[in-house]
């Protein structure tokens, strides 16, 4: 299996997370990277490919041009604004406020483009998650060009961004890109997968609406979990894409044994869209000790996952996205793809 990386993500690494009513040091950190990449070593993954450049047609086939340019240009303005630390939405146009207004003060373009306040922007944020969205790029132009099977090793994850905002620790939704970007080189119809612990909310809105990308969600019950707004299971997807979106949430303190049973619900699904390929979300923050998370998954559980995924038979892009439980993440990860070679 083919693994594309870069060690771009290094320009993303915010000193400040608020978390418990404090700035903590970010759970979603560099060396998140370190481990998975040396657990790829260990194992014998040795075709790791720098990404191309990133396609700009294809990002905004799914971002809208201004949010684009807003991530680009963010840092710049903060700073021009005067202010010294790092870049944090702190007011959102919430209910009964206009929607329609884009402020031009750095303080109101970033909660206007924020859909939540534990993701700081940095000087190197928009390099690194250009970077990530490069990789999932690359890995789907090589599926789309039969490639059986590809792990693109994304840091910053995706899955949370929408076509106009960031936050849950995504800027850019990788996943997103490398699904329509299969469909802008040929695909029909393209299936995904996101097994992060937190639903997709960002991947879901981009495609609700549409029947040729499937969305299948298993989640933490967004009434316990972020992102708490989305994610529910009476979401089906709307107008031409009803039917296209399957979100199957699951309670605090789940096992594998009963994870798994949404899994197959989800393959089936997949299965009967008869997708020509498939993007997976792949998040390891259902393992037990995730640090923010609170289903109860073991390592050995991650390659009966990579199995069930690969009796699919269809072409797969594993996108990387969460994962929290730094020590363990190498080793779960990797056993997911070690699954899928059924080694
Ligand atoms: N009390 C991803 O896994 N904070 N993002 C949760 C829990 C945000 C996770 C706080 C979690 C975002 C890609
Ligand atoms: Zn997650």
């Amino acid at each position: 299996m083919e693994i594309i990386l870069s060690k771009d993500h290094l320009a993303h690494f915010p000193k400040g997370e608020i978390y418990d009513g404090q700035l903590v040091r970010p759970f979603e950190c560099p060396e998140r990277w370190d481990h998975i990449v040396n657990s790829l070593n260990k194992n014998g993954f040795q075709t790791q490919t720098q990404p191309n450049a990133l396609d700009t047609k294809k990002l905004t086939a799914v971002h809208e041009e201004k949010y684009v340019n807003f991530l680009q240009d963010c840092w710049d303005e903060w700073i021009l604004a005067g202010y010294t630390g790092e870049a944090i939405p702190t007011i959102f146009p919430v209910r009964g406020f206009t929607q329609d207004q884009i402020p031009d003060d750095i303080d109101g373009k970033l909660g206007y483009y924020a859909l939540a306040a534990e993701t700081s922007i940095t000087e190197g944020t928009w390099k690194a998650a250009q970077a990530s969205a490069a990789i999932a790029q690359t890995g789907q132009e090589k599926i789309s060009n039969g490639a059986s099977e590809i792990f693109a090793l994304c840091r910053p994850p995706g899955h949370h961004a929408s076509t106009n905002q960031f936050g849950g620790y995504c800027f850019l939704n990788n996943a997103a890109v490398a699904a329509q970007g299969m469909i802008i080189d040929g695909a029909s119809k393209v299936a995904i997968l996101d097994i992060d612990f937190h639903h997709g909310n960002g991947t879901q809105s981009i495609f609700y609406d549409r029947n040729d990308v499937l969305f299948v969600s298993l989640h933490g019950n967004p009434k316990d979990a972020f992102p708490y707004f989305l994610g529910y299971a009476n979401e089906t997807g709307s107008g031409n894409g009803d039917g296209a979106n399957l979100n199957l949430p699951l309670d605090r303190g789940t096992e594998f044994n009963v994870w798994v049973e949404a899994l197959k619900t989800g393959l089936k699904k997949i299965r009967s869209h008869q997708p020509e390929a498939l993007v997976v979300s792949l998040g390891v923050d259902t393992f037990m000790n995730d640090p923010i998370s609170f289903f109860r998954l073991t390592s050995e559980d991650y390659l009966t996952i990579g199995r069930l995924i690969s009796d699919l038979n269809i072409p797969t892009l594993y996108v990387m996205e969460g994962g929290y439980a730094v020590e363990e993440i190498g080793v779960n990860t990797v056993n997911v793809l070690l699954g899928h070679l059924n080694r």
